[in-house]
């Protein structure tokens, strides 16, 4: 539960660029940031453990896919999130780089318990989620893919199960025969959320983006009664200018694929050969590196539930139980018309946002003209009747009564509906900018 008192989260674009962060600024200087941002980064992963609550024995902790195009930077992004709630070092724990045939690093889905931290004193009890590292998919998707992702969110692949195995069955069947075949769901194999990691260096995968986002949607399928929440990161933001126009629009089609919030994208630079060549981030960690994807983790984690072994669902750490029941009973319950409303007004980027909000306003105040100001036709009567009683004695007004000021009455409420809609948008876009 996102509570008001939180601290401004990765969304809020914490964007990652040790580079230019560290230069021009004195050796005591960087101290004294880096010394703040231990600070903040320390309190940080004591706010997330709070979040995730503890093993009281029937709670387990949240499975969280990691998926997206090969080389884009998920086992990194793995990697780096068990350094970052870690304190300590940088350790490989999902395999991370370019084979020199090409071909995908990680090819089977990897099972990253709580964040690799689990023989760690400090987080033996503590249900960090685990991460599952999945093969990467190509962009050249087809109903097969969407299927086979649908199986994998929704439990119907066993542990072992390589997903690209999993893929050249589905190739060969129908897909009446997947469903068949695959109709079995394994509850403890279900997953809680989806990380969708693309590289801002490269291009979009953008038909893997909306693969992606419909098979984690039930409105698209209509076998499973709930969505899983979707998650973004968009990595390798060293590579990048966080100002271009280019970034900002990629970031903009990043969001509306996926149909994103803010807070639930996060803006990053892994730990990586090309930020640390010399590898020092096996001796020692970089907090500013750390710091936002400790506050991104809270959110994916951010619930009023827990899930418990069994499937069940019951009152986390941070909600009551009948936020909990309700939660549930809302998941539970097919799309409603507001659903679809609420999700393709997600869909929108700001810009687009703005001009509907805008033409709205401009139509509200067309009707509230149309409705409260005197129409052409009583203005007319008005006029004419002050004509008769000869208190207006102009005749010219008298006599351009018959063809009367209605088209121009119109026009100039029509002008000020525009005008007041083209103020609202400026004014949108102002605050926007600012
Ligand atoms: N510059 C830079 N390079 C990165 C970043 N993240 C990952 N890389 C590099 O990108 C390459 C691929 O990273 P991986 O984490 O293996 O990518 P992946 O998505 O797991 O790839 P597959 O397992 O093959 O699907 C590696 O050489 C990483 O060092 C980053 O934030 N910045
Ligand atoms: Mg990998």
């Amino acid at each position: 539960m996102a509570s008001d008192d939180m601290e401004p989260t990765s969304g809020d674009f914490m964007v990652l660029d040790s580079t230019t962060d560290r230069e021009g600024s004195s050796p005591g200087e960087q101290f004294g940031v880096e010394r703040q941002l231990e600070h903040q980064r320390s309190e940080a992963i004591n706010r997330l453990c709070g979040m995730c609550g503890t093993d009281d024995g029937c709670a387990r902790p949240l499975r969280v896919v990691v998926v997206g195009k090969h080389g884009a930077g998920k086992s990194s992004f793995i990697d780096s999130v068990a350094a970052a709630v870690s304190e300590d070092k940088w350790h490989e724990y999902a395999n991370t780089g370019y084979r020199l045939d090409a071909g995908p690093i990680t090819i089977v889905n990897q099972r990253h318990p709580k964040c690799c931290n689990e023989d760690r004193d400090r987080y033996k009890s503590v249900l960090l989620p685990t991460l599952i590292d999945v093969a990467g998919l190509g962009d050249d998707v087809d109903d097969k893919t969407e299927e086979l992702l649908r199986l994998l969110f929704y439990g119907h692949l066993q542990e072992d199960e390589p997903i690209m195995q999993a893929y050249e069955e589905c190739k060969k069947c129908t897909q009446e025969e997947i469903r068949k075949k695959y109709s079995q769901s394994y509850t403890e194999m279900r997953v809680d959320r989806i990380i969708f990691v693309a590289s801002a260096a490269d291009n979009l995968p953008t038909r893997l983006m909306s693969c992606v986002y419909r098979a984690a949607q039930p409105a698209y399928h209509r076998t499973e009664r709930r969505a899983v929440p979707l998650f973004g990161v968009l990595t390798k933001m060293d590579k990048v200018d966080v100002h271009s126009v280019t970034f900002k629009e990629k970031k903009g089609n990043f969001m509306k694929e996926l149909g994103l919030i803010l807070p639930r994208l996060l803006i990053c630079s892994n730990y990586c050969d090309d930020l640390d060549p010399d590898c020092e981030r096996i001796e020692r960690l970089r907090p500013d590196l750390d710091l936002p994807i400790v506050r991104f983790l809270q959110q994916v984690c951010d619930n009023a539930r827990k899930v418990t072994k069994e499937g069940e669902v019951l009152p986390g750490s941070e909600g009551t139980r009948e936020e909990a029941e309700n939660a549930e009973n809302a998941a539970k319950q097919a799309p409603g018309p507001q659903d679809h409303i609420r999700q393709a007004w997600q869909s929108l980027d700001p810009m687009q946002q703005d001009v509907v909000t805008s033409a709205v306003v401009g139509l509200v105040t067309l009707l509230v003209m149309f409705f409260a100001l005197p129409s052409a036709g009583q203005v007319n009567a008005i006029i004419h009747e002050n004509c008769r009683n000869g208190v207006i004695d102009d005749p010219e007004v008298c006599d351009n009564l018959s063809h009367g000021p209605g088209f121009l009455h119109w026009l100039s409420q029509f002008f000020a509906a525009v005008i007041l809609s083209l103020m609202f948008f400026g004014y949108r876009q102002f605050i926007r900018r600012a």
